[in-house]
C-alpha cells in the first residue's frame, strides 16, 4: 500500500492512501483520519498544475529558468531580495530554500497571515500552543467551539463531537452552531470581553480551581484586578452577550470536563493576542489544563519540541502580512498567492508592479502567478520526501516520494542547486534532514510515532513558561474606532483551501438587508471602494457581511495592518459600507 500524509494546511493531517488510478483515498486504519478524506484530496487529481516554468510569458526548459533565477539572484544586491514563502504546502521541508536565502543575507519575513497573533497570546501565558487532539476532546463531557468551523476546517473532529454537550460561540448559524445545544451568536470582535465576562461569573460563582491556580499558576490577583476592575454592566455592553447567557454557559460545565477548540476567527484583530490570552485564562481559571477531556486547542504549534534543521540567523526580516514588495528588487514568492490572501489586495498589487522581477514558485497558476516574470513549478507531495507534523493532533505524518513524474522541481533540488551554485557547500540528504526533525522527539502509540510531548494530556506535568507555571493575563489594549455599518467576516469554505481549488467571488450579505443573489453592490472601506456579487446568506447576523478566503476580491479592502503582537494578519480590523 503507497501511504502518505495530506499536506494542506488544515488540521487534520490525514493519512492518505494512493490508489491505482492515481485516486488519493482515506487510510481506514489512521485513528484521525478514519478512512474518510475531504473534498481537496478526493479531487486532487482533477486539478489542473502548471506544467513548464514560464518566463516572460514564454514557456521555457527547467534548466534554463534555474539559470535566469540564479543569474538574477547574482546581480542583486542580497537585501534587495524577499524570499516569501506561504502555507500551500506545510511539509516541514518546505522551508529548506529559506536555508539558501538567509545565507545569501536575503530579506525574510517574520510574523504570518494566519494564526500568529493567537499563538502569541497563548505562549505568553503557557509557554508553548501544544495540539489538542481529538483523543482528548472525545472524553470530553462539554465542547466549546469558540471561532472555530468545524464542520468545514476541522471535520475529522466531529466524531470526537459526537454526544457531548455543545457550546457554539461564532456570529454565523454554522452547521456546528445548528447542532449545538446552545449557540452564542456574538457580535464580531467581543469574544475578549465574553472571556472576561465568563471569567469573572464563573469566580463570583466560585467555580475556580483554587488548588489548580495555587499550585500550578501566577499573576491570579492581577487577573482578577483586571476581570472586577469593569462592572458586569459594562462586560454585558462590551460582549453584547446577556447575563442570563453566562449563566446559562457555566452551569452547562461547572463540574464538568470541558474542551475549548477555538478558531482564528477571534484573532483576526489587532488585539488578537489579548483574545486568546483571555480565552486561556478562562480555561485556567477552571484548571482545564493538563486533565484528560480538557484543554484549549488552536492552530497549535505543530513542530514544538521538533529539531529545527533550517533555522536562520538572518535578522533582516519584515512582518509577513504588511511586506511591501515594491522594496524589493527580487520578490520570490514560493507556496502561496500574497495577491489575494494578504491584507489589502490593492497594496500587494502595487508592490509586485514596483519590485523588478517577481518569481513564482507553485503548484497552481493564480492571481500571484499572473504577476509574475518567471514561474518555476513544484513537484506536488506526492512526488518528493517530506514530512508533516500536525496542528490539531498528536500523529506524525510521514510523506515518502510516491510517484516519479517529469513535471517541476521540488523544494530540496531547488535549493540544492542554489546552495551549489552559490557554492554555499552541499547539503544534507532528505533523509537526514527529516531525521534532524524527528531528532529524539518521537514515542510509539497505537504502532504510529507521535510527538513526545504529547504521549499525556498538553500541560500534564508543566507549562513551558519560564517557571513552568500558567500566567494569568492582567492588561490589554483595544482601541478600535468604528466608521462604517457592517463587520465583513473573512471566513473558510468547503471547496477550497485558502486560493486553491475552488473558489469564488460572491459577498454574502444577510436576509435583513433585502437583496437577492445575482445584486451587485458597492463596498467601501473609506480607503477603497469595490464591487461585489451578492448571495444572500441566512446564516449571517445583521451586522455582518462576509467573504470566502481565496476568493480574488476577499483582500480588497482589507486594511495593510499587523496585529500589535506576533506579527499576525488582521483581515476583520474594519467596517464597511454600502455605498450602492
Ligand atoms: N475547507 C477548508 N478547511 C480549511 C481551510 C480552508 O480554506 N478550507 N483553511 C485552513 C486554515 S489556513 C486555517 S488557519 C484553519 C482555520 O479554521 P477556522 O478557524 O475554523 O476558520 P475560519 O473560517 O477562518 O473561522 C472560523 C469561524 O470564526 C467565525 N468568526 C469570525 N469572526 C469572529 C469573531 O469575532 N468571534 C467569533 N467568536 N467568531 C468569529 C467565523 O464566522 C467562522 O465560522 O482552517 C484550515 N482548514
Ligand atoms: N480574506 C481572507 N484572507 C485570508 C484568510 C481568510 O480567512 N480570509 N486566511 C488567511 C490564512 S489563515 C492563511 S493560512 C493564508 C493562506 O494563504 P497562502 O499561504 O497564500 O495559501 P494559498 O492561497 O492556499 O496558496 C497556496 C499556493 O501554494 C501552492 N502550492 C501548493 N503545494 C505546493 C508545493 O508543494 N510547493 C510549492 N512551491 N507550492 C505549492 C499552490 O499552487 C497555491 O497557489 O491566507 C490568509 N488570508
Ligand atoms: S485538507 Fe484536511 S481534511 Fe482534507 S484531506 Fe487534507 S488533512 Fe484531511
Ligand atoms: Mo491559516
Amino acid at each position: 500500500m503507497k501511504s502518505t500524509t495530506c499536506p494542506l494546511d488544515c488540521f487534520d493531517s490525514c493519512s492518505v492512501v494512493l490508489g491505482e488510478d492515481g485516486r488519493l483515498k482515506g487510510d481506514k486504519n489512521h485513528p484521525i483520519t478514519q478512512g474518510y478524506l475531504c473534498h481537496h484530496l478526493n479531487n486532487f487529481h482533477k486539478i489542473k498544475r502548471i506544467e513548464k516554468p514560464i518566463y516572460q510569458g514564454k514557456e521555457i526548459e527547467l534548466d534554463e529558468a534555474l539559470e535566469v533565477l540564479k543569474n538574477r539572484i547574482k546581480v542583486t544586491e542580497p537585501s534587495k531580495i524577499i524570499y516569501f514563502k506561504g502555507s500551500g504546502n506545510l511539509g516541514s521541508m518546505q522551508s529548506i530554500p529559506r536555508m539558501f536565502f538567509d545565507k545569501y543575507g536575503a530579506t525574510l519575513t517574520k510574523g504570518g497571515l494566519c494564526e500568529e497573533a493567537g499563538i502569541f497570546g497563548i505562549e505568553e501565558g503557557r509557554g508553548a500552543a501544544l495540539p489538542l487532539s481529538p483523543n482528548i476532546v472525545k472524553n470530553s463531557e462539554v465542547v466549546i467551539i469558540w471561532g472555530r468551523n468545524s464542520s468545514i476546517t476541522n471535520s475529522h473532529m466531529l466524531p470526537a463531537l459526537k454526544g457531548k454537550k455543545l457550546i457554539v460561540i461564532d456570529p454565523r448559524v454554522t452547521d456546528i452552531a445548528k447542532k449545538a445545544d446552545l449557540h452564542v451568536q456574538i457580535e464580531p470582535r467581543c469574544d475578549l470581553y465574553l472571556a472576561m465576562f465568563l471569567s469573572r461569573l464563573a469566580y463570583m460563582e466560585q467555580m475556580e480551581d483554587a488548588k489548580f491556580i495555587e499550585d500550578r499558576c501566577e499573576n491570579f490577583d492581577y487577573f482578577l484586578d483586571e476581570i472586577n476592575g469593569i462592572t458586569v454592566v459594562e462586560l454585558m455592553e462590551k460582549s453584547g452577550v446577556d447575563l442570563s447567557i453566562i449563566g446559562q454557559i457555566l452551569s452547562m460545565i461547572e463540574g464538568r470536563k470541558v474542551s475549548i477548540l477555538v478558531g482564528i476567527g477571534v484573532q483576526k484583530y489587532t488585539h488578537g493576542h489579548s483574545v486568546l490570552r483571555a480565552i486561556d485564562s478562562f480555561a485556567a481559571l477552571l484548571g482545564l489544563f493538563g486533565k484528560d477531556g480538557c484543554g484549549v486547542g488552536f492552530i497549535d504549534d505543530s513542530s514544538f519540541g521538533f529539531g529545527k534543521p533550517f533555522s536562520v540567523k538572518n535578522k533582516k526580516r519584515v512582518p509577513m502580512p504588511t511586506a511591501d514588495f515594491g522594496n524589493f528588487d527580487v520578490s520570490f514568492i514560493q507556496g502561496g498567492n500574497p495577491v489575494t490572501q494578504m491584507p489589502c489586495t490593492p497594496k500587494v498589487k502595487e508592490g509586485l508592479e514596483k519590485s523588478k522581477f517577481v518569481v513564482y514558485f507553485g503548484l497552481h497558476k493564480n492571481e500571484t502567478s499572473k504577476m509574475a516574470d518567471l514561474i518555476i513549478p513544484a513537484k506536488t507531495f506526492l512526488e518528493k520526501e517530506d514530512l508533516k507534523l500536525s496542528y490539531g493532533h498528536e500523529y506524525i505524518g510521514f510523506m515518502p516520494k510516491l510517484i516519479d513524474s517529469s513535471i517541476g522541481i521540488s523544494e530540496y533540488d531547488l535549493c540544492s542547486y542554489l546552495m551549489k551554485e552559490f557554492k554555499f557547500g552541499n547539503i544534507k540528504s532528505e533523509k537526514e534532514y527529516i531525521d534532524e526533525f524527528l531528532s529524539d522527539n518521537s514515542a510509539q502509540k497505537d504502532g504510529l510515532l507521535i510527538s513526545k510531548y504529547l504521549v499525556n494530556s498538553p500541560y500534564s506535568e508543566k507549562f513551558y513558561t519560564e517557571d513552568e507555571k500558567f500566567v494569568f493575563f492582567d492588561e490589554y489594549d483595544d482601541d478600535f474606532e468604528e466608521e462604517g455599518d457592517f463587520y465583513l467576516l473573512a471566513v473558510k469554505q468547503n471547496k477550497s483551501l485558502n486560493s486553491q481549488f475552488y473558489t469564488d467571488d460572491f459577498l454574502r450579505v444577510p436576509l435583513g438587508l433585502g437583496l437577492k443573489d445575482g445584486d451587485e453592490v458597492i463596498l467601501s472601506s473609506g480607503d477603497y471602494d469595490y464591487s461585489y456579487e451578492v448571495r444572500v446568506d441566512e446564516s449571517l447576523r445583521d451586522d455582518c457581511l462576509a467573504l470566502y478566503s481565496g476568493g480574488k476580491k476577499s483582500n480588497m479592502l482589507t486594511p495593510s495592518l499587523t496585529s500589535e503582537e506576533g506579527d499576525g494578519a488582521v483581515y476583520q480590523e474594519l467596517k464597511v459600507s454600502i455605498i450602492k
